[in-house]
């Protein structure tokens, strides 16, 4: 099968391109590094298959970031038949050196000059077919995002594949010491092909940060912005909530009980008890999240991360840290493991484990249904956005605590260059794509680890044969007993301590699992926790909830991208401690208080 890479600088929109071309989702973002390991896709291309890949954007084919090793390795690697470069066409003083470069491999090529539509706007023009006879290579003007030129592009994309001879990657090679005839030929084509003002006229960006970035107003407007955005996720998602918590109690007393009435009763108990009530529960947290991802979709392609990271920069430097790094905790708010991945665009080694230490703790998707599910249960109406509040409060505070004790072992010198890319707007198709990623996200980890907590917690309240389901005889009773002398000093239950060990793989679970241990779900498990607990255990949990570890998957990508075992079982013990710490003083504090 014949191969085309993706190559360019970060923030070019490779990765639009690549969803244009293959209708895939692969990440978009308005901030370099988005893309931080290959994504593949099949098309049909003139009556064959081709395999287009998708890369994380490299400033130099020498950088030595571990995303720009991806980029080399893939190069290594693999045989490609026809190389994409991807450049921003208001940024062609800076990007086409990129090009001669890869030139220089041997390799066949096509340029591409992205965000045509930025710039008309900004004032820049290029003769592309002056540029294309002076570089020897076929080169297209176009707008990945809106699909101006997107039909010219296609083709000539197909024409050069067609006349393209496949290059393994032995073949490759680059005359080194050619750095000044780069230069010169930059130099030369810049002057014939294109034209850019001295000054860019984008007004629009300049008036917009004049205020997002004003020296007092800036971080009050972005914490305002923050808010406003998760009151609007709430208020929009509690509506679809309830629909879909109507349609699954509907479903399971119209269809589900009389369908399984003469089924065994270990039999309807497993699929009504176990897995519908579990999945169910945690199924009608999807609206929420989907929203959540979408808001912050928005954030993330409008290009206000960076100005947060900007904003952040110098607190974060005191604990060590930098901008991105905050920028990578807001994302760890999704989800943990992007949010990992992410650190691949930091060079100095120091500073991405001080990072990765700090994103577990930040307060994931999958963390907040725990926690909208227990403070709507336990809290009046009223009370419930405080102590959500309050729980993304203390996951930025044990986030710093966190950086500020290990960053006497994890120095970095590394000098932050940020790049304020302009603001963009997402389009609707964006947005769409987004949404339906995290859909089937859900669903993926929904089949994989959902199904299987819930039924194992099944098991363990259901087991050995013959015990009262739930009761203190079970394997989940002798399990909560035996973790009573840790557990019962912070107000933890039994029950609850069942619920912790399967958020251990997924914190989805948690709800679900407490569906299946109470064996209800829905509006009845809220009564019935509401009547089981008291808000100072409830919050004990969450707390710690919060801290004692990130999921499964989030461990497995800390050990991936930090190859040491050792720094995560440090990582592990740290915060379960933390958890169990923070959870004995909160609880015993209340107590103590009369709570
Ligand atoms: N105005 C405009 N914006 C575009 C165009 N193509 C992409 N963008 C935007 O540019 C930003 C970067 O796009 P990506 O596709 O994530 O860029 P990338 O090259 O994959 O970036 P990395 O993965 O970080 O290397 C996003 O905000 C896109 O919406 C375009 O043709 N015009
Ligand atoms: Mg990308």
């Amino acid at each position: 099968m014949r191969r085309i890479a993706l190559l360019g600088m970060p923030n070019t929109g490779k990765s639009t391109f690549f969803n244009r071309i293959t209708g895939a989702s692969a990440r978009v973002g308005n901030w370099p590094g988005v893309t931080i390991d290959l994504m593949g896709a099949k098309i049909l291309m003139g009556g064959e298959m081709v395999e287009v890949v998708d890369l994380p954007g490299i400033y130099d084919l020498h950088g030595f970031s571990d995303d720009e090793q991806v980029v080399r390795h893939f190069l290594e690697n693999n045989a490609i038949d026809l190389a994409l470069i991807i450049l921003n066409s208001c940024q062609l003083d800076r990007q086409l050196s990129l090009a001669l470069q890869l030139k220089q491999l041997n390799l066949p090529c096509l340029l591409l000059l992205n965000m045509a539509d930025e710039a008309k706007r900004f004032g820049v023009t290029v003769d592309a077919a002056k540029m294309s006879e002076q570089l020897g290579l076929p080169v297209m003007l176009m707008s990945a995002k809106y699909g101006e030129g997107y039909k010219p592009a296609f083709d000539a994309i197909g024409h050069a594949l067609r006349n393209s001879q496949t290059v393994q990657p032995e073949q490759m090679h680059e005359k080194l010491a050619a750095e000044d005839a780069i230069e010169q030929k930059m130099e030369q084509v810049l002057k014939s092909a294109v034209q850019i003002p001295p000054r860019l006229s984008d007004d629009l960006t300049t008036k917009i940060d004049r205020v997002m970035l004003h020296p007092w107003l800036g971080l009050p407007i972005f914490f305002g912005v923050m808010y406003l955005l998760f009151q609007a996720i709430f208020l929009l998602s509690k509506p679809l909530q309830d629909v879909i918590n109507w349609a699954l109690l509907g479903f399971k007393d119209a269809a589900l009980i009389p369908l399984l009435s003469t089924a065994p009763t270990w039999a309807s108990g497993l699929l009504v008890d176990g897995i519908y009530n579990g999945v169910g529960t945690v199924a009608a947290f999807v609206p929420i999240i989907v929203l959540f991802f979408l808001f912050m979709a928005i954030v993330e392609d409008t290009g206000y991360l960076s100005r947060a990271a900007f904003l952040m920069d110098a607190l974060m430097a005191r604990m060590g840290l930098d901008g991105r790094s905050f920028v990578m905790l807001l994302l760890g708010f999704g989800c943990n493991v992007p949010a990992l991945m992410g650190t691949r665009v930091m060079r100095s080694r120091a500073l991405r484990l001080l990072t990765m230490m700090v994103i577990p703790l930040s307060l994931c998707s999958a963390r907040l249904q725990v926690f909208l599910f227990l403070s709507a249960a336990l809290f009046s109406p009223k009370a419930a956005p405080l102590v959500l509040f309050s729980l993304y409060l203390m996951s930025f505070a044990t986030a710093f605590l966190t950086a500020i004790i290990f960053k006497r072992r994890l120095v970095s010198h590394e000098p932050f260059v940020l790049e304020m890319p302009p603001y963009r707007f997402p389009t609707l198709r964006q947005m769409v794509l987004r949404g339906w990623h995290e859909v089937r996200h859900f669903l993926n980890r929904a089949s994989k680890f959902i199904v299987i907590g819930v039924v194992l917690v099944w098991v363990l309240t259901n087991f050995p044969a013959g015990v009262a389901p739930g009761s203190s005889a079970t394997w989940a009773g002798q399990i909560g007993a035996w973790m009573a002398p840790i557990l019962d000093p912070v107000g933890i239950n039994n029950q609850l301590a069942i619920a912790l060990i399967f958020g251990f793989v997924a914190k989805e679970i948690v709800i679900g699992s407490l569906a299946v241990i109470y064996g209800m779900e829905g509006a009845a498990l809220s009564q019935h926790m509401a009547g089981s607990l008291d808000w100072v255990q409830a919050y004990s949990f969450m707390l710690f909830t919060l801290i004692y570890t990130p999921c499964l998957s989030t461990i497995a990508t800390l050990k991936s991208e930090s190859k040491s075992l050792r720094y995560v079982a440090m990582a592990l013990a740290w915060s379960l401690g933390l958890a169990w710490v923070v959870s004995f003083v909160f609880y015993q504090s209340a107590r103590a208080l009369g709570y």
